[in-house]
């Protein structure tokens, strides 16, 4: 290879940016971004060029690998698949097909291959204890679609592009580029927005990067955005403002949310949430007078005890408007590849339980939130082997440190990942897969996610190792030798012949040979009107008052009269993300990593005074989990009474082999947070709403 550019887009978060990636002499020299492609129009973040680190990092595995007395053995794919499966069976054999869990973690589907191929190897472990990243995430909003919409991938998108009022709640785009919304270049969408006179809302327990570039932002008391959403609500009844438009033909349920409602005026919601009434009662008016607005609430409300209530309540605001399949609302997408156009509505929820708590299945999955205990508690069906795949939960999972245990005694784990991390260190195989620049791309999921529909494949830019192996390739044979089929042929298939005919059968009639000839990606227009027809409830209706979530009510009701205090633990904890990070698994780029220390538990002034706190302090934070120590960093950026730090640190356990991380290891948020706190409708894991100690050290 002497020099060439590359066009490809960038896997690493949602936001699906074109790279431009220009190759000397086989190696990278310049990483920008694509100006050409149609949807990003040239923007990048600096993680994109993290994906030369992730090429070229030496602690990047490429070969299967065995831990053993003397450390960890190279072995051949042969010995891995053999002893994987073997493993598998034998402990299946000896204690029943659930006693083999699997946890599933992000980069799965920023994976053309993973995302295609490791569904049927899951169906292959024939367990009922899969978990994946999900139950840590965004499964209220897939509950919230399921129950309104009629599936829980018809999540619908703001349309930035062409909306006049944006309420942004629990979500900081400009640091994560948007979830749930696929938003390249957001900061000039943003902008946009007010240069044609539009407004933009966020409302945050932090002044955040996003709140920086807003018109309005609110501080809110993590957790009570539920009240606000129902004050909302109820404002919109009570002035009269409600407006479905063409939705009225097939929206039931709403004289159910009219009477849900009443109780909530905003007056009896500024204690809990620290929003005036007069304030609510602005944004309202604000929303409801804006040619088109969106409410959109992202993993900061979906994280919380009350996030299916909260991603109903933010679906349900704009329905009420007329603002739901409104060009400049929350619209559905037209993906290339429409993997909904065949869907049914099926009841997916609550089918069996986690053994040791009831947890609710959804999805096919248990809460993340109870795999330790299923590990660590003696019983029929108790896990004794996992499968961790493209995932880190040790750090991502509530009580992180519990998990760590959990897998010390497991009698085997294989982990598909391409570090020995925090949670692959207590693998006994770990088989690697080519990834990133090696392999080829097609956003499968964010394409439905996004706030343009357009259509974009990237080859491989580099060939993977040789002697290594393709993710598809990895989950196809361990899937093929446990469905004991060793006897026939094995042929994997790469993911571009599925693809190719998703595309045929979309609602574009494209081929892959079209996307290959157009390696910028193309583009295929706004976001259209899609409803009713694109309903998947059985009579193509909406549903603005599902009973399983107007139920869960009574639990919203009943938190009012919990307000012991709590001795001492009077800080309540929540997350934040860095424009530099990526969730747990990029900080071995010296490049994102260098600078000041991002690991920092951030306090209010105020509080910071109260505690005797000075700007070199370093503080102890303990909840009924556990306790870190981490330096503060004293701000007005935070509301009184909250602290926030990053997930995704802390790489000092022993045996982990990420050479650049250990030297900016930090500590891990989820050794506090706590696993019995939880969205308990669903299970999904409460982050936001978890009460600390904090003191200052020494
Ligand atoms: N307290 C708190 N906790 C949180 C959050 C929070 O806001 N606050 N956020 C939650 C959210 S939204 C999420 S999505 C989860 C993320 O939780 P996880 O998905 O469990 O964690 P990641 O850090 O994304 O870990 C990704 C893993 O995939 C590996 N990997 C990277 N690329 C590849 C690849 O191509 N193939 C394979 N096989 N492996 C690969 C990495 O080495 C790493 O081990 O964390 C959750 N945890
Ligand atoms: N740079 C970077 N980008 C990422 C990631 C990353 O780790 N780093 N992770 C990716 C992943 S997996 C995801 S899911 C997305 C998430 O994308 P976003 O949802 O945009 O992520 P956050 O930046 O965590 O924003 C959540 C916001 O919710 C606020 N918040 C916390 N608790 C509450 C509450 O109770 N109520 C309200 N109203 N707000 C609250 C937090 O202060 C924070 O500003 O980002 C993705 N993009
Ligand atoms: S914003 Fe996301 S997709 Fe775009 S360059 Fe950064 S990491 Fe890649
Ligand atoms: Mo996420």
């Amino acid at each position: 290879m002497q020099s060439l550019t590359h066009y490809r887009t960038c896997n690493l978060c949602e936001a699906m940016c074109g790279l431009e990636i220009r190759v000397e002499k086989g190696s990278i020299t310049k990483i920008e971004g694509d100006k050409n492609d149609p949807f990003s129009r040239g923007h990048i973040c600096p993680k994109a060029v993290a994906l030369k680190d992730i090429y070229e990092d030496p602690n990047r595995l490429k070969f299967p690998v065995k831990r053993t007395a003397e450390g960890w053995q190279q072995i051949s794919w042969e010995e891995a698949f053999e002893e994987v499966t073997n493993q598998i069976k034998n402990i299946q054999t000896k204690y029943g097909n659930n006693a083999v869990g699997m946890y599933q973690g992000n980069p799965s589907i920023h994976n053309l291959g993973t995302s295609m191929n490791s569904p049927a190897f899951a169906k292959s472990l024939h367990t009922r204890n899969l978990f994946s990243a999900t139950s840590a995430d965004q499964l209220p909003h897939h509950f919230a679609a399921w129950q309104m919409f009629g599936h829980p991938m018809l999540m619908p998108v703001p349309d930035i592009d062409n909306t006049d009022y944006m309420l942004i709640i629990g979500g900081n785009p400009i640091a994560s580029n948007g979830s749930i919304m696929s938003v390249p270049d957001v900061a000039n969408r943003l902008k946009a927005i007010q240069k044609r006179g539009g407004k933009v809302v966020v409302i945050d327990p932090r002044f955040t990067e996003t709140a920086a570039k807003a018109d309005e932002h609110y501080f809110v008391r993590p957790g009570t955005d539920a009240f606000l959403l129902f004050a909302m609500i109820q404002t919109i009844f009570a002035e009269k403002l409600m407006d479905l438009g063409k939705l009225t033909e097939f929206t039931d349920g709403i004289e159910t949310l009219r009477e849900i409602a009443a109780p909530f005026t905003p007056e009896s919601v500024e204690k809990q949430t620290g929003i005036s009434a007069i304030r609510i009662r602005q944004i309202v008016h604000d929303f409801t007078q804006a040619k088109a607005a969106v409410c959109y609430g992202r993993v900061g409300v979906s994280v919380q005890t009350f996030g299916s209530i909260a991603q109903w309540l933010i679906n349900a605001i704009n329905v009420l408007t007329g603002n739901l399949d409104r060009v400049g609302g929350a619209m559905f997408t037209t993906p290339a590849v429409d993997f909904l156009a065949r869907a049914r509505s099926e009841n997916k929820f609550n089918r069996w339980q986690s053994r040791v708590r009831k947890l609710p299945e959804f999805l096919g999955e248990l809460p993340v939130a109870t795999l330790a205990e299923e590990i660590l508690t003696d019983g029929e069906s108790q896990i004794k082997a996992m499968v961790v795949s493209c995932g880190n939960p040790v750090l991502s999972t509530p009580n992180g440190s519990q998990l760590d245990r959990a897998f010390e005694q497991l009698e085997f784990m294989a982990a598909i990942d391409i570090y020995i991390n925090e949670t692959t260190r207590h693998a006994h195989i770990i088989l690697p897969p080519a990834t990133g620049l090696e392999v080829s791309h097609y956003d499968i999921t964010f394409h439905v996610l996004a706030v343009r529909n357009t259509a974009k494949y990237s080859e491989a830019l580099f060939p993977k190792a040789e002697g290594a192996k393709y993710d598809w390739e990895i989950y196809q044979e361990l899937a093929h030798r446990l469905n004991n089929q060793s006897d026939k042929p094995f042929n994997p298939e790469p993911p571009e012949v599925k693809l190719n005919m998703g595309l045929h059968f979309g609602p574009y009639q494209l081929s892959l040979q079209q996307l290959k000839d157009n390696p910028h990606g193309i583009d295929l227009g706004t976001l259209k009107p899609r409803l009713p027809q694109r309903l998947l409830t059985p009579e193509k209706r909406i549903n603005i008052a599902p009973g399983i979530l107007v139920k869960d009510i009574e639990r919203l009701h009943e938190s009012l009269k919990n307000t012991d205090t709590q001795n001492g633990f009077d800080y309540l904890l929540i997350g934040r993300r860095h424009l530099r990070d990526n969730n747990s698994w990029m900080h071995n780029s010296e490049r994102l990593v260098k600078g000041r220390n991002r690991c920092t538990l951030m306090i209010n002034s105020e509080d910071a005074q109260k505690l005797n706190l000075g700007t070199q302090s370093i503080v102890r934070v303990s909840s009924r989990v556990g306790c870190i120590e981490l330096p503060v960093e004293i701000t007005d950026h935070m509301m009184k009474g909250v602290v926030s730090m990053p997930h995704g640190y802390g790489h000092a356990r022993k045996g982990v082999q990420l050479d650049v991380a250990a030297k900016y290891a930090g500590v891990s948020i989820n050794d506090l947070t706590d696993e019995y706190i939880l969205d308990e409708l669903t299970g999904n894991a409460a982050f936001n709403n978890v009460a600390v100690k904090v003191e200052k050290v020494g």
